[in-house]
């Protein structure tokens, strides 16, 4: 009966003109509830029609659907969030459109600009990925300061679209990968109280409102949080919706995969080569024999990592003296993410979200995903 209720009258109607046979035999249960023969036959005729677009594609939840359940109730962050998050996607699936896109239409390589403040060659997908996140960004109509890993400085909005908030991100992280087609991504920190800021705000990565990554890969996949857990949503490249399909996601306490760039150890302290030396015999604190695995690009990396569990780092060495990765839009925006969903982020030493950044490009050393892993490893740190 409450399936009978379920469906319109109006969809009933369609299907009962369509010629229908009536059954034979009206089946023993629904003769003992009172239904008739024609209203059996309506019944399954709808059930039928129903499976043809699945539920999961009628009802899923997306990416705004999400974020508008949160606004409603009037807290003035989330409409904003909610706005940052539309240029967000927007944004994200416009780049993942140039990825795809990159052998075909001669966007791989080098852009031929020279060095950026950082040392780095720029590739031309860096530039295009910059230019759309730093527009889309700007309309979102909330930002006060952006600051990108492509620009030497931090950008401030004033005007029209003018806003409260900051926007700290790496549009194409793990570019060196692009023209492999291997995975790359977007990575990002969104902070708040920056309107009447005469220089950009330096910011602990605990004062971050919102964090995230896209990664472009065999999918799309957006995992944010604003914090209050981790939630993933992928790309429909039919409907162009990003759908909830990793809600509160909860890294495993403990993992069996390290991930770090093993030419590197050589450099190590002599302390963290112990620790790998054990843990890849089986001799670690757990007593499971890890396995590697690295791609080389952040999102990645990371990425496995709050699904699977484990550890990836990127140390200080005899040559890093600060580690590789960037403290203010590659180890702050994933290590809320690695917190919110049960896992931890140090530097070896201390939180990364409690590091108090002195400029914008800044390096940090990083250990980051299960939160046993990560307090193991920084015994060796
Ligand atoms: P990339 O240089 O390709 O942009 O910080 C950038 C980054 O990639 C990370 O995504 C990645 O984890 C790391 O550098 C890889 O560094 P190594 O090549 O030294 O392993």
């Amino acid at each position: 009966m409450i399936r009978v209720v379920l469906i319109s009258t109006m969809m009933l109607a369609v299907l009962a003109s369509g010629g229908m046979q009536a059954p034979a035999a009206v089946p023993q249960a629904l003769r003992l509830r009172g239904g008739s023969a024609a209203t059996h036959v309506r019944v399954k005729k709808a059930e039928e029609f129903l499976k043809v677009y699945s539920k999961k594609d009628r009802l899923s939840t997306t990416l705004s659907d999400f974020l508008r359940e949160k606004a409603i109730g009037g807290d003035p962050t989330m409409r904003d969030l909610e706005a940052i998050f539309s240029g967000i996607q927007s944004a994200c699936r416009s780049i993942a459109d140039m990825v795809g896109k990159a052998g075909i239409q001669d966007m791989t390589g080098m852009a031929g600009t020279g060095e950026n403040v950082q040392g780095e060659e720029q590739k031309k997908l860096d530039i295009l990925s910059n230019d759309v996140f730093k527009d889309k960004l700007t309309k979102s109509g909330c930002m006060a300061y952006l600051g990108s890993e492509e620009e030497d400085e931090a950008i401030r909005i004033t005007g029209k679209f003018g806003g409260d908030y900051i926007a700290v991100f790496d549009p194409l992280d793990g570019s060196s990968n692009i023209d492999a087609a291997i995975s790359v991504g977007t990575i990002f920190g969104i902070y708040k109280g920056a309107k009447n800021a005469e220089e950009f705000p330096l910011k602990k990565g605990s004062e971050q409102v919102a964090a995230g990554y896209c990664m472009y890969s065999t999918c799309t996949i957006l995992m944010i949080t604003i914090g209050d857990g981790v939630n993933g949503f992928t790309l429909d490249s039919s409907s162009g919706e990003f759908v909830l399909t990793h809600p509160n996601v909860a890294m495993p306490k403990r993992g069996k995969i390290y991930s770090c760039n093993q030419g590197n150890i050589p450099a190590w302290p002599e302390s963290l080569k112990t620790y790998f030396d054990k843990i890849c015999r089986g001799e670690g604190e757990s007593k499971t024999k890890y396995g590697l695995r690295y791609i080389g690009s952040m999102v990645g990396d990371m990425h496995r990592t709050l699904l699977y569990g484990g550890l990836f780092l990127y140390p200080a060495d005899a040559k890093n003296k600060n580690g590789k990765l960037r403290l203010l839009y590659e180890a702050s925006p994933m290590a809320m993410l690695a917190e919110q969903a049960g896992g931890k982020a140090s530097t070896g030493k201390e939180r990364v979200l409690d590091i108090e950044p002195q400029e914008l490009h800044q390096r940090v050393p990083i250990f980051i995903g299960s939160a046993d892993d990560v307090d193991e490893a920084c015994k060796y740190a």
